[in-house]
């Protein structure tokens, strides 16, 4: 909204001209979203241990998460403040993505909260079903994808990495595949936050790739020399993605190992969908699944592992996700949170290589 509120007064102070430049405002919603979580978190860990919301460790995972008992969570409260009012703050809230993006992380945390709130502080263990989950989830993110459908200038087409020219027109049936790309991302970033700091790094990394296809896909020249789908107003997104980066940022510097807090559900579903919601609508919905890799192999380790083990009685993994397959080969958890970093960074660099391979 500074942008809104403050760009007009230019021609009386010429220096607020710099709030004309995208990439002024993304730089410092990374920087205000880093300061909010990196100030407050003391504070909030402080209130959620008062609160006894602390983390019940199931006894039927790696031994050494044991320690880790009555860590406090629902430490995701914080970042989607973070990411919300760095947004607001920075970007231009006259553009309807801004608003729809906002929406689908407030709406997901939402589920989280609820699910959290009932594990947590109702000590109903097991919190929301998977079913009441799943269908607060869709229905959230159909209502996102409809509104996107709706837009006018919203393109159902389907970009393709490496493949310029073949960009089918999915019509509606876009609306399940847009849903299928937002569930499916917060699912699997949930599933990925099993360890210290492995959930958030990833997210980072994503934010930041993101943050560069929205900037490319809503600037004209750029879209146009790299041919991809110019998204009118995408450049927005960025600034929004930049939030998430510097709320992550400023949240690792707590939940890095040993974490003083953990993200909780209200942290983790709304973050995956998120990066859901950008990757629909700056039109880059298949290059998640290589941006997003580790969540992606999080999450096919579990469905192959519950496939195998329903099938055959056997396990492919030690303990699925496969994080914990490499907690029970004896890596300890640093070292598995910061080789998996180390995938994210690579695969989010191939990512960003394909919008010029084409
Ligand atoms: C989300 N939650 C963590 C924390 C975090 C189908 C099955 C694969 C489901 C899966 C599951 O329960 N997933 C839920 C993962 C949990 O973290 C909490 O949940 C929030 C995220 N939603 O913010 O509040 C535990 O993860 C650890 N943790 C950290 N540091 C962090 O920064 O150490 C989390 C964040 C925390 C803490 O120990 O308690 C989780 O793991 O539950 N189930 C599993 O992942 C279980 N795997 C399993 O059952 N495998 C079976 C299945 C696939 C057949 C198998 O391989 O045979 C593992 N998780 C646990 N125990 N807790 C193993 C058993």
């Amino acid at each position: 909204m500074l942008y809104n509120w403050l760009y007009p007064f230019h021609t009386d102070y010429s220096f607020l001209n710099v709030f004309r430049y995208l990439s002024f405002r993304i730089i410092y919603a990374a920087v205000t979203a880093f300061l909010v979580a990196f100030v407050l978190a003391p504070r909030v860990i402080r209130k959620l241990q008062a609160m006894k919301l602390g983390q019940q460790i199931r006894g039927d995972g790696p031994k050494s998460h044991l320690a880790k008992s009555g860590t406090p969570t629902m430490g995701g409260i914080l970042i989607l403040f973070a990411v919300v009012l760095s947004t607001l703050l920075w970007a231009d809230i006259a553009k309807p993505y801004v608003w729809l993006v906002l929406v689908a992380m407030v709406g997901f945390g939402a589920i989280g909260f609820a699910d959290d709130y009932l594990k947590f502080i109702k000590a109903q263990s097991k919190g929301l079903s998977a079913g009441q989950k799943f269908t607060a989830q869709v229905a959230l993110a159909l209502a996102i994808a409809l509104v996107l459908y709706f837009l006018p200038g919203y393109t159902t087409k389907l970009s393709i990495p490496f493949f310029k020219n073949v960009v089918p027109d999915l019509g509606w049936l876009y609306v399940a595949f847009a849903v299928l790309v937002i569930v499916g991302s917060s699912n699997a970033v949930n599933l990925t936050d099993g360890l210290d700091g492995l959930a958030i790094g990833p997210v980072m990394i994503a934010a930041l790739a993101y943050t560069i296809v929205a900037y490319v896909a809503g600037h004209r020249l750029m879209s146009d020399y790299l041919l991809i789908q110019h998204i009118e107003g995408a450049g927005e997104l960025a600034v929004f993605t930049a939030a998430i980066l510097g709320a992550s940022l400023g949240f690792l510097w707590f939940n890095t190992y040993p974490a003083s807090v953990f993200m909780g559900d209200v942290g983790s579903l709304p973050l995956g969908a998120a990066l859901g919601t950008v990757a629909v609508i700056s039109k880059h919905e298949l290059l998640l699944l290589m941006v997003g890799g580790v969540f992606v192999i999080e999450a096919v380790s579990v469905i192959f592992q519950v496939i195998s083990f329903k099938a055959r009685g056997k396990r492919i993994f030690l303990m699925a996700p496969i994080h914990h397959h490499f907690e029970m080969k004896g890596w300890e958890e640093p070292k598995v949170v910061v080789r998996l970093w180390i995938i994210a960074i690579l695969l989010a660099l191939l990512s960003l290589s394909t919008l010029k391979l084409r």
